[in-house]
């Protein structure tokens, strides 16, 4: 990497899908400015380098905003293809099972959790079975692999690990146990936690419960 590279990351504290790219960030060594964003009173600065969503995260490399963090992923992978571990597996199959993977928790789950803490009743339920079955599907991808990456955290690793600081919220409000569910999903999460890049990136699970509690009050009207 360049000395004169100049890396922003542009997110909210709690996003899972920010967290995502600091743990890219991380597992690539890759030094970079963070930069908080008041998704409350949104900047200019954000209107600026994500004019069509305006939303987090943003990366900016070298002056040149990336949106959407899939997207940040596949970028971050390419940009410093020489830094290990590679997110996407050189076979095109395996790449392309990774994109479908990560593409499938990217649409379904954050979708279906939603309705576990915003919706009410039968609503709530449906939320809750909606997520455990997402979360089995993908434990079956899983199988006996100690990451979906194979010996290091890949795209899907990635895309999915920071939900697990959610999963606390979902389960207190949804009244399940993901462990009894999935329980080979749940012994992943914890392996990836042992990693450096994951631990310190992602946000405390009481912190983000008590935030989601404050946003239904006042923000979702619950
Ligand atoms: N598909 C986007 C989702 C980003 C997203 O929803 N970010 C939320 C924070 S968790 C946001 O910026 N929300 C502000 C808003 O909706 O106005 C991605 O993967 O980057």
């Amino acid at each position: 990497m360049m000395n004169d590279e100049e890396v922003i990351l542009v997110n909210f504290w709690s996003s899972p899908f920010g967290c995502r790219v600091k743990i890219a960030m991380e597992e690539k060594g890759i030094p970079y400015k963070y930069i908080e964003e008041d998704l409350f009173n949104k900047s200019s600065f954000l209107s600026a380098i994500n004019p069509v969503h305006k939303k987090v995260p943003v990366l900016v490399h070298n002056h040149k905003p990336i949106c959407e963090s899939l997207n940040i992923l596949e970028y971050v992978d390419e940009i410093w293809s020489d830094r290990s571990p590679r997110f996407l597996a050189s076979d095109p199959h395996q790449r392309a099972q990774a994109r479908f993977w990560a593409n499938f928790i990217d649409r379904e789950l954050y979708e279906a959790s939603q309705k576990i803490y915003i919706g009410k009743g039968e609503e709530q339920v449906v939320g809750k079975n909606e997520v455990l079955r997402i979360l089995k599907l993908v434990e079956g991808e899983l199988g006996d692999k100690p990451f979906f990456g194979g010996d290091n955290l890949g795209l899907v690793d990635i895309t999915l690990v920071p939900f697990y600081s959610r999963f606390y919220t979902w389960e207190t409000f949804g009244k399940f146990s993901i462990e009894e569910e999935c329980p080979g999903l749940m012994a992943w999460a914890k392996r990836c936690m042992q990693k450096e890049s994951v631990a310190k990136s992602l946000p405390d699970p009481l912190k983000t419960y008590n935030f989601i509690l404050e946003l239904n009050k006042y923000y979702y009207k619950k």
